[in-house]
């Protein structure tokens, strides 16, 4: 086990297919399949060029430098490094992360690699994805071959992206690649991607014990927005999917009862002599991802729609905050990422220190930027402090934080709403490519600065 730093590792966080674009230089992925489908995507966009980082790598990480983070999150395309997610690896692709941790680190910025943020080679697919065990041997080759490239410099790995998402948006809902509805092939995805993160945490530390590994959720706190039976009802079934069947089996604890119920006959059906105890490979520190509580009220059919997702929630909606949301839709909710972090802390100890590896708001920016060169996005400003400050209520609680990543770096590809929706402390055109700072970029430079003053 590796002990990450004591205080704050500050950071922020992206993802290959979100900004990466250079489609030649990769194989096929269940996103292009899925972008190709009409109306898969609200506005029509995909991932061929995005931000286009591939080849202006060297100017985001130059605005990295000039936030004064320590540490940058990305992810590596597995279909960049191993075009059809099995067999030979890319010396082009390996090539392109090469130079970019030698960038960050030149810039004394430390990476810190996500190795599946969702972009599943396509001929994996085919053979069945995630809800096929094939998956997870593929995916420990693909892990350790990209150790073998980078881990020399490499010493902080994250196997999954929200999981949760690959899995039930993936499976349930189908709103993401491989747009699939199915609650039984979402339930065995949920198994597949804890297994596949198990056994690759225990390849790649016998491949280099001296790296921190960990996993990245997306937890969050249901709440009953109108106190209903029904909703309140709803509660407990929503954790059981959405976090404890993920925490649990980390926890060495196996699968929760809810989730087993509900999931009955899928999940447990998945599960073969041996699986729990190598998904239960211990953690040297978990992620968080937390953008917003959940809150549901009585109601059937109103969108967004949540009983596709997963089984228990057919009789509840969740509550549109309308104003008061961001771009997205979704209510702002600070107090509850001191909640989830004192939870971890109180419930799940065992999985290690937690990074928050995302946190962040899509607002509808002006884009034109003021007399001094800044797009101004104050909603994100104000969402961002208030955030840093329930990090430091639970921290101020006890909780054993170690980092924060601000999400986005750069505005980019929002999956199934495309580039429509922004995330970015700094601004992309996706015309010229040209990047902005927003005021948002410079308070959190500001904060770090203060942060770093006062540690
Ligand atoms: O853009 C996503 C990211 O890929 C995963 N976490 C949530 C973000 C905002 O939706």
């Amino acid at each position: 086990m590796v002990e990450l730093p004591q205080g704050v590792v500050w950071g922020a966080a992206t993802a290959s297919f979100q900004i990466e674009g250079d489609r030649a230089g990769r194989g096929d992925t269940i996103w292009d399949a899925f972008c190709r489908v009409p109306g898969a995507v609200a506005d029509g966009t995909d991932g061929d060029t995005t931000c286009d980082h591939v080849h202006r790598y060297r100017e985001d990480v130059a605005l990295l430098a000039d936030l004064g983070v320590d540490a940058y999150r990305f992810s590596v395309a597995w279909a960049r490094v191993q075009p059809t997610g099995r067999g030979d690896f890319s010396a082009e692709g390996l090539g392109f992360y090469d130079r970019l941790v030698d960038e960050l680190l030149g810039a004394g910025i430390e990476p810190w690699v996500t190795l599946y943020h969702w972009d599943l080679p396509l001929e994996l697919q085919h053979t069945g994805g995630w809800a096929s065990r094939r998956t997870v041997d593929a995916f420990v080759e693909y892990a350790l071959g990209v150790q073998d490239a980078l881990g020399d410099r490499v010493k902080r790995w994250a196997t999954h992206n929200e999981p949760w998402c690959a899995a039930w948006l993936g499976h349930g809902s189908g709103v993401h690649a491989p747009g699939i509805r199915d609650h039984a092939l979402a339930a065995r995805a949920t198994h597949h991607l804890l297994l596949s993160h198990g056994r690759a945490v225990a390849a790649m530390r016998r491949q280099d014990p001296d790296a921190a590994y960990g996993i990245v959720l997306n937890l969050d706190t249901a709440r009953a927005g109108d106190g209903s039976d029904e909703a309140r009802a709803a509660l407990p079934l929503y954790d059981a999917v959405r976090n404890t069947v993920w925490l649990d089996p980390l926890a060495g604890r196996g699968y929760p009862e809810d989730a087993v119920s509900l999931l009955h006959p899928h999940l447990a059906g998945a599960v073969e002599p041996g699986d729990l105890e190598q998904i239960a490979t211990p953690l040297d520190w978990l992620g968080l991802n937390y953008y917003n509580d959940a809150v549901f009220e009585a109601g059937e059919g109103a969108v967004p729609t949540v009983e596709l997702v997963q089984p228990g929630l057919e009789l509840v909606r969740q509550v549109d905050p309308g104003d008061a949301g961001t771009a997205m839709g979704w209510p702002i909710t600070p107090d509850g990422l001191t909640d989830v972090l004192v939870r971890l802390q109180e419930e799940y100890p065992v999985l290690g220190p937690v990074v928050v590896t995302e946190n962040g708001s899509a607002w509808d920016d002006d884009p034109a930027a003021g007399p001094d060169g800044v797009v101004e996005d104050p909603r994100r400003v104000e969402y961002l402090h208030a955030h840093l400050a329930a990090l430091q209520a639970a921290r101020d609680r006890g909780v054993d934080v170690r980092g924060y990543f601000a999400w986005s770096l750069l505005d980019n590809f929002e999956w199934a709403l495309g580039l429509s929706k922004r995330f970015g402390i700094v601004r992309v055109d996706f015309d010229t490519l040209e990047r902005t700072p927003k005021r948002s970029y410079l308070a959190y430079r500001d904060a770090i600065a203060a942060a770093r003053a006062d540690a």
